[in-house]
C-alpha cells in the first residue's frame, strides 16, 4: 500500500474499465467532477498498468453533447419528446406497466437489460420483474452473447462456472482459440498470450479457428480457417484424431465424467478426411492440430462469439468442453475450457439471474425449489414467481409484433441497433404501447423510438460491483458526478418499484444493502460469496474471485483459483456430464441469389453501437466507416473493387459498406462490423441483414451467418 497517499494527493481513484470482460484496473482523475484522465492500474493483477485504446480514451466519452440530462416524454409516436420531471416520467412509466398488467396480465410487460449494468442493478431489475410484477420476461443482451455457453456449462458441469483463471495463461503450453478475435476484443488478455508465446517460442503452440485471418491468427502456429458454422464438424474430427493419436486421458474420463461412451460412439464417423467436406480445411492441418492437442501439454481453450452466436451454439460449446474433458485439460494448471465474457459484467448478470430462465444465485426458473427459496428471501407468497420461462431477446420482437407485449423497459442496451433484422426490430418497438428506455445518451437508435426516456448515470458516475471473465468481483466506486438529473440505474428501478406500490420491498439505505441481500442468496450455492463485503472489496481493489464463502475468510483472499481441481462437479453424481454434439449447418442456406455468407463482428477501437466510442475522435480515426471484407476471388467475379462502395443484401434487408478486398477472409464469406447503426451510417447497418434464427436450446441468434448478395455500387 505504499502508493496510496501519493494516489490521494494526485486525486487518482481506482476503478475498472467499463468496456470488455477482461476487467482491467484503471486509475481515474477528475477535474470539476468530470473524468479528465484514465491510466492503467499498475497494481491490478489483470492488466498490470496496461490498457487498450478504448480504456485509455475513456475521458473522451464525457462530453455533455449527446447526454440525456433530464427525463423526457414523447406524447405521440414520431413526435419530438419534451422535458419532464422525474416524478412525471416515473408515474407515466409505472402507470403504463400497471395498466398492462391489469388489462393483459403480467406477461404483457418485458424488461430488457444488459451485461453493462452493475450486479446490484441487475439484481433489482430481476427482483422487480420476477418477484413483483410477476413475469419472467426479464432478459438481457447476454442472450446475444453468452447464452450458448451458459446452457452448455450448466448441462455439463451442473453449474454456470468457467473453470480457469487468467493466470493459467502463463502456465499453458497449448492455446486453442475458437471464434474469438482476442487481439481486438480482449486485447489485454491477448497481450498475455502473446507474451507467453514469445517467452517460449519452441514450446508454446497457438491454434486459431476462425474463417477470417485477424491479428489474433497472426500469432497462430495453425490457423484453421474453416467454413463459417462448421465448428462442430471440425471439433468432432479433432477429438476423434486426438483419440487415435493417443491423447485421451482415460483415467480422467473413467473417474470424473459420464456420457463418454455416447460421445465416443458419436466420433466413429469423424476423421480429418471426413471433416474436409464440411469445413473446407485440409486434412493435414486438422491432423497437425490433433497431434498438438494430444501431445504438447496443458491446453487452454478460449472461445467467444464465433462459437456462441450460432444455431448450433450449444453443440459447439459441448464439443469444446468435451475436448477439454477427454484430454484431462480441466482443473489443473494451464488448462481449461474458458468461455470469455464480452461485457464488463456479463458474469455478474449470470450470477444474479439476469436471464429469462434464471434466478439469483445461479438458480433456475424451471426449478420449483429454487423458486421457493427466492420467494422466501423476497418475502413474497409461495407461487409468486411464475414457473414459465420468460420471453428471450429475439422472441421479444415477435411478441411485440403480435401485440402480446405491451410495455417494454430497456436498460443499458440499444436493441434497435444491436438485434438482427433491425428494421423489423424498429417496427416492432414502434408497435409497443409504451417503450421505456434508460440510457446516459440521446439519441440512440432505441431512444428514438422511446415513449419515456430516463437519464442514467454511467460508469464513473455510479458505484457497484462487476464480475469479469475469470469470476473476479470488483467494487467500483463513484468517482465523478452524474450530469443534469441523471441517476444511477438502481435508483431508477427503486423509484419505479415505489410507484408500482412495492416500495416496502425495495427500501435500501444504499447500494451495499442490495449487495448484502443478494449475497445471502448465494449461500451454499456454487458461487457462494457470503465471505465478501464492501469493506473487504474496498480493501482488495484487485477484486476477489468467486466462490468466496464465509468459511474462506481466514486470511487474505486466495487469488487465481481454479474450479474443479478435485474432479467434482455440480451434477447429481458429481461427474461432468458429456453431451453428444450434433453437427448441423447454419440455418440459412446459400443459393444463386444469396451466394455469400455474411459474418458480423467487431473492430478493436469501437464498442458495440458506438454511443460512447463513437464520441472519441481518436478512436474514430482507426476505422472511419463501415466496411466489408471480401476475398479477391469473389470480388473479381462481382466486379467489386477495393475501397469502392458495395451494396450487401440479405433476404431481410440491406446496407452499404466500403469494400476491403483481402485474402484474409476465406472465399465464399464476407465480414462486416456491426458497430455502425442507423445513426452512424447513412446507408443501413449490417444488422439490417443479419439473421434472427436462434439456437433451439440457448435461444441465441446466429449473428455469424446470413446468406447475402454483394453488388458494386455505381461510382462516378
Ligand atoms: N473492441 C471491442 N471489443 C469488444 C467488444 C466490442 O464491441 N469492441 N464487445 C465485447 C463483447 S460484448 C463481446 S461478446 C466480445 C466478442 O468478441 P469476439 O467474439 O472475439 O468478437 P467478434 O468479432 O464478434 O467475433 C469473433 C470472431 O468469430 C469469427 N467467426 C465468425 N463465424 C465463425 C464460425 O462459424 N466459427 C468460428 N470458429 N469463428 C467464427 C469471426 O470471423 C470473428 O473474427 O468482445 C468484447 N470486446
Ligand atoms: N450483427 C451483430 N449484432 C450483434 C453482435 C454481433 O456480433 N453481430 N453482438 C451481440 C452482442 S455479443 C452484444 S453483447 C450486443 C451489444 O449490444 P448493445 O447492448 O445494444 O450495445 P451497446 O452499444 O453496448 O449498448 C449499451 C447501451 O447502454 C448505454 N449505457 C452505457 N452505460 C450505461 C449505464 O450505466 N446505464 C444505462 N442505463 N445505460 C448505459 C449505452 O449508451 C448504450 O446505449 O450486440 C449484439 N449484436
Ligand atoms: S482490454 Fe477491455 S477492460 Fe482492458 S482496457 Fe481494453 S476494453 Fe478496457
Ligand atoms: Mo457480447
Amino acid at each position: 500500500m505504499p502508493r496510496l497517499p501519493l494516489l490521494r494527493r494526485e486525486g487518482w481513484k481506482r476503478s475498472i474499465c467499463c468496456y470488455c470482460g477482461v476487467g482491467c484496473g484503471v486509475k481515474v482523475q477528475t477535474r470539476d467532477g468530470v473524468v479528465s484522465a484514465v491510466r492503467g492500474d499498475e497494481d491490478h493483477p489483470v492488466n498490470r498498468g496496461k490498457l487498450c485504446a478504448k480504456g485509455a480514451l475513456l475521458p473522451d466519452i464525457f462530453d455533455l453533447e449527446g447526454r440525456l440530462l433530464h427525463p423526457q416524454i414523447r406524447e405521440r409516436k414520431g413526435e419530438e419528446p419534451r422535458r419532464s420531471s422525474w416524478d412525471e416520467a416515473i408515474e407515466r412509466a409505472a402507470g403504463a406497466i400497471r395498466r398492462a398488467v391489469d388489462e393483459h396480465g403480467p406477461h404483457s410487460v418485458m424488461l430488457y437489460g444488459s451485461g453493462q449494468l452493475v450486479t446490484e442493478d441487475y439484481y433489482l431489475f430481476g427482483k422487480l420483474a420476477k418477484g413483483f410484477i410477476g413475469t419472467n420476461n426479464q432478459d438481457t443482451n447476454s442472450r446475444l452473447c453468452m447464452a450458448s455457453a451458459v446452457t452448455a456449462y450448466n448441462l455439463t458441469f451442473g453449474s454456470d462456472a468457467p473453470p480457469a483463471s487468467y493466470s493459467d495463461i502463463e502456465q499453458a503450453k497449448t492455446f486453442l482459440i475458437v471464434g474469438a478475435n482476442m487481439e481486438a476484443c480482449h486485447p489485454i488478455l491477448f497481450e498475455r498470450i502473446r507474451a507467453r508465446k514469445r517467452a517460449d517460442k519452441a514450446g508454446v503452440r497457438v491454434m486459431v479457428v476462425d474463417p477470417r485471418g485477424t491479428r489474433t491468427s497472426e500469432i497462430a502456429d495453425i490457423h484453421l480457417a474453416l467454413r463459417p458454422g462448421s465448428d462442430v464438424a471440425l471439433l468432432q474430427s479433432l477429438l476423434s484424431e486426438v483419440h487415435l493419436a493417443g491423447g485421451l486421458d482415460q483415467e480422467y474420463l473413467d473417474n470424473h465424467t459420464s456420457g463418454w461412451e455416447e460421445v465416443a460412439a458419436s466420433l466413429s464417423g469423424w476423421s480429418a478426411e471426413r471433416a474436409v467436406e464440411e469445413t473446407g480445411l485440409d486434412a493435414g492441418e486438422i491432423l497437425e492440430a490433433a497431434r498438438i492437442i494430444a501431445h504438447n501439454g496443458p491446453m487452454l481453450t478460449f472461445w467467444t462469439m464465433g462459437a456462441n452466436q450460432s444455431t448450433s451454439g450449444v453443440d459447439k460449446n459441448f464439443a469444446l468442453i468435451n475436448l477439454s474433458l477427454a484430454t484431462g485439460n480441466i482443473g489443473k494448471p494451464g488448462a481449461g475450457p474458458f468461455s470469455l465474457t464480452g461485457q464488463p459484467n456479463a458474469m455478474g448478470g449470470r450470477e444474479q439471474g439476469g436471464l429469462a430462465t434464471t434466478l439469483p444465485g445461479h438458480r433456475l426458473v424451471a426449478n420449483a425449489e429454487h423458486r421457493a427459496e427466492v420467494e422466501r428471501a423476497w418475502g413474497i407468497a409461495p407461487g409468486s414467481i411464475s414457473d414459465q420461462p420468460g420471453v428471450t431477446a429475439i422472441e421479444m420482437v415477435e411478441r411485440l409484433e403480435r401485440g402480446e407485449i405491451k410495455v417494454v423497459w430497456v436498460a443499458a442496451t440499444n436493441p434497435v441497433a444491436s438485434l438482427p433484422n433491425s428494421e423489423r426490430v424498429r417496427a416492432a418497438f414502434e408497435r409497443a404501447e409504451t417503450v421505456i428506455v434508460q440510457d446516459p445518451y440521446h439519441p440512440t437508435e432505441t431512444t428514438q423510438v422511446a415513449d419515456i426516456l430516463l437519464p442514467a448515470a454511467q460508469w464513473s458516475e455510479r458505484a457497484g460491483t462487476m464480475t469479469n471473465s475469470e469470476r473476479r468481483i470488483c467494487l467500483l466506486e463513484q468517482v465523478s458526478e452524474p450530469p443534469g438529473e441523471a441517476l444511477p440505474d438502481w435508483q431508477i428501478i427503486v423509484k419505479m418499484a415505489e410507484a408500482l406500490g412495492y416500495g416496502d420491498s425495495f427500501r435500501y439505505d444504499g447500494l451495499e444493502d442490495i449487495f448484502l441481500e443478494y449475497r445471502e442468496l448465494s449461500r451454499g450455492r456454487d458461487m457462494d460469496i457470503t465471505g465478501l463485503s464492501y469493506p473487504l472489496l474496498a480493501q482488495h481493489r484487485a477484486g476477489v474471485q468467486w466462490p468466496y464463502p464465509v468459511a474462506a475468510r481466514t486470511g487474505p483472499p486466495e487469488d487465481n483459483r481454479r474450479l474443479f481441481e478435485d474432479g467434482q462437479f455440480g451434477t447429481a453424481d458429481g461427474r461432468a456430464r458429456m453431451h453428444v454434439p450434433t453437427w448441423t449447418p447454419p440455418a440459412e442456406s446459400l443459393d444463386d441469389e444469396y451466394p455469400l455468407a455474411l459474418i458480423t463482428g467487431r473492430v478493436k477501437d469501437q464498442w458495440h453501437t458506438m454511443t460512447r466510442t463513437g464520441r472519441s475522435a481518436k478512436l474514430m480515426k482507426s476505422e472511419r466507416e463501415p466496411f466489408l471484407e471480401i476475398n479477391p476471388s469473389d470480388a473479381i467475379g462481382l466486379g467489386v473493387r477495393d475501397r469502392e462502395p458495395v451494396l450487401v443484401s440479405s433476404r431481410r434487408g440491406s446496407f452499404q459498406a466500403a469494400a476491403r478486398v483481402t485474402d484474409s477472409i476465406r472465399a465464399g464469406s464476407v465480414f462486416a462490423p456491426f458497430h455502425w447503426g442507423s445513426l452512424w451510417a447513412d446507408n443501413g447497418s449490417s444488422n439490417a441483414s443479419a439473421s434472427e434464427a436462434i439456437d433451439p436450446r440457448s435461444k441465441q441468434p446466429e449473428l455469424k451467418f446470413a446468406a447475402v448478395r454483394v453488388e458494386p455500387l455505381a461510382t462516378q
